[in-house]
């Protein structure tokens, strides 16, 4: 039946075809040529531009802080044609689902390389092993995974949270016996990021690392604000709300703190240098920096989001078969109102 359907339909299309044959022969003849060559051209063209472009896959977690719309930026400038790189760029938007999305469908294109920024630590396994049997090379960028066996991924271009953590404990013993108050309690909140995240458990693991020499230091409470703003407006409300005598804030990243300093503010508390809660925070960009330098927050322990250009450096050394290590860490300072001079904020692009 299906063959006798499909001999009819050729019959019917040899139909047309002899139909418009002398029209397209009398084209041919007249223009044709120069159409042809035309074809050739652009398609040479685009096959050797493939040819020379290392596409890249590239899973962004989201764009919930001014840190990440840097690291996008980064990664963005970085992964361009000029530096023979085709980028196919996705932002999950804080969920782990849609980066299981994004990474299947650079599996199926058969993209040369998959980069992503791994919102939380587990869950990943299935999909970095569909990955290896594609034989697409697995860089993270950012944050770490957590799995069994770690030659799923090639490398990793991020930042050591857990030092970041420590930085702002060793800060902080060293600004309490400054004040000549190392002994006296010291009440301390903490607003977390994203549940399960390396950055998240990182900051935690560090800080505790210092606290827990300090039996004075008297952690009231640590909760999660998944790093944004309005959350930790929120969060903060709460802890105010609960605690008349807070001392300290630890807030994992800038856009959690600027939510927590209108809270402080709208309670009638004062904030930073000369107030009455010390600020701690993570990443320092640029708006931050600037509320370093007005004694606003006391310090901002760097996360440099400018990872673009090492991924890029890695990705050319894994094309020229040299080897690469397991881990980069990217360059991160701690700042306070001494160190964040003019200079620095003017060159700050983010
Ligand atoms: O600190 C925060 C962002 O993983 C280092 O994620 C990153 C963190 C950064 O949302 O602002």
């Amino acid at each position: 039946m299906g063959e006798k359907i499909r001999k009819h339909q050729n019959r019917i299309i040899n139909g047309i075809a002899l139909l418009f044959l002398p029209l397209l022969l009398l084209l041919a003849v007249t223009v044709g040529g120069r159409f042809e060559i035309f074809d050739d051209i652009t398609e040479e063209k685009a096959v050797q531009e493939k040819a020379d472009q290392i596409v890249v896959g590239v899973s962004q977690l989201g764009s919930e802080s001014g840190w990440r719309t840097a690291n996008t930026e980064s990664v963005q400038n970085a992964f361009t044609q000029k530096n023979g790189c085709f980028l196919i760029y996705h932002n999950a938007r804080q969920k782990q689902e849609n980066q299981l999305k994004a990474i299947r469908s650079f599996i199926s294109q058969r993209v040369d390389y998959i980069i992503f920024s791994p919102v939380v630590e587990t869950g990943w396994e299935t999909v970095l092993q569909e990955a290896a049997e594609a034989e697409i090379p697995v860089i993270l960028m950012d944050r770490q995974v957590d799995v069994e066996d770690d030659g799923l991924y090639v490398t990793c271009v991020g930042s050591d949270f857990k030092e970041e953590g420590e930085k702002a404990g060793r800060w902080l013993e060293t600004e309490l016996r400054r004040r000549g108050s190392a002994g006296g309690a010291v009440n301390i909140v903490m607003l977390l990021g994203t549940e399960g995240s390396s950055a998240r458990i990182g900051r935690t693991a560090g800080f505790a690392s210092v606290a827990v020499d300090h039996p004075n230091w008297n952690i009231l409470e640590q909760k999660d604000a998944d790093f944004t703003a309005n959350k930790a407006k929120e969060v903060m409300r709460g802890f105010l709300r609960k605690y008349s005598d807070i001392d300290v804030v630890i807030s994992q990243n800038d856009d959690m703190t600027f939510g927590a300093i209108e809270a402080i503010r709208e309670s009638g508390r004062s904030v930073g240098v000369n107030g009455d809660i010390i600020i701690v925070s993570f990443d320092a960009v640029k708006n931050a920096l600037e509320m370093v330098s007005d004694g606003i927050i006391n310090v901002d322990i760097e996360c440099n989001p400018d990872q673009g250009e090492y991924l890029l450096r890695v990705i050319d050394d894994l094309e020229a078969g040299r080897p690469v290590e397991r881990q980069y860490y990217v360059e991160e300072n701690v700042f306070t109102q001494e160190n964040v001079t003019e200079e620095l904020l003017r060159e700050r692009t983010y």
